[in-house]
């Protein structure tokens, strides 16, 4: 596949991403000086950290570890609260037109919807991310592994927001009829974009004294890195196949240049790169774009 498919402009809904690399949600992207990182790299877009009503100190520390194939995470939420990612979204515009998504994660159901209503008060976003798959707060279900509770927050947001900028982030899936169950879902909302995939649940990693990697929740975490490319491919290959209308940005496991062709071929038209951004810093972004 050409370099110069990285390099080009892509549109969701009138919003042009600059180029087809941008950073995950929750990677390089909580603080001000995260975020005015992100500006002055190449990234094509950014996205916020996953935002709740308030600010989030999140889980006890150590609660991230990486090593040559993964990471683990159980950051727990923490972000400054919406109100400080909608209005920083003034600072980031009056640096670079380059789109700037709000990634959404309420604690509870309507808190979200809560959130949403209130971003519709900003016009310095262009996109909102709703994330349904948030794998580390401690004894709340991920919301897009119920199905029906998936269906009726959606319902509940289109019955009360007239908003068609809302892309949704999704779990990993592994069973085929689940990927129907939600492409059915999807399909009777003006989601304008998917995001797939989140980190996978509930994974644990020793650390080099074997002992648990990070300390929330026993130890267990979201697994990012290579070792969930595979699963991130499957995942926007079969939401490609049941939507093919539907924009997909593919994420999971990105390293390298062929890691995100790997993405683009099997139908995502932007991919989003967390743990790597992490090593790597902001500069990473250079490397897929050279
Ligand atoms: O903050 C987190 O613990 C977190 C979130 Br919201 C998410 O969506 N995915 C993840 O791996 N960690």
């Amino acid at each position: 596949m050409e370099q110069s498919i990285l390099n080009s402009p892509f549109k969701i809904k009138n919003v042009e991403f600059h180029n087809r690399i941008m950073n995950a949600s929750g990677c390089n992207c909580t603080t001000s000086e995260d975020l005015l990182e992100l500006v002055s790299s190449r990234s094509g877009g950014i996205i916020s950290k996953s935002c709740t009503y308030e600010y989030r100190v999140g889980n006890e520390m150590p609660r991230y570890y990486d090593n040559d194939v993964l990471s683990i995470n159980s950051t727990g939420l923490a972000n400054n609260g919406y109100e400080f990612y909608a209005k920083y979204g003034e600072t980031i515009k009056s640096i670079t037109n380059k789109p700037y998504i709000i990634s959404v994660a309420g604690i509870k159901y309507r808190e979200n919807l809560k959130i949403i209503n209130k971003l519709q008060q900003y016009e310095n976003h262009d996109l909102i991310e709703l994330n349904l798959s948030c794998p580390n707060i401690i004894g709340k279900s991920q919301i897009g592994y119920d199905f029906e509770a998936s269906d009726e927050l959606l319902r509940c947001l289109y019955e009360n927001i007239d908003n068609h900028n809302i892309g949704l982030k999704l779990p990993p899936y592994f069973d085929m009829i689940h990927f129907e169950n939600m492409a059915d879902i999807i399909k009777k909302y003006p989601i304008c974009y998917l995001t797939c995939i989140n980190s996978l649940g509930n994974g644990f990693v020793f650390n080099e004294l074997m002992e648990p990697s990070i300390v929330p929740n026993n130890g267990f975490g979201g697994i990012g890195g290579s070792v969930i490319k595979p699963f991130g491919l499957a995942n926007v290959r079969k939401f490609h196949e049941l939507l093919p209308t539907m924009p997909i940005i593919g994420c999971g496991g990105i390293t390298n240049k062929q890691d995100a062709y790997e993405y683009i071929k099997s139908g995502a038209s932007l991919v989003q790169i967390g743990t790597q951004l992490i090593k790597t810093g902001p500069e990473l972004f250079d490397m897929f774009l050279t």
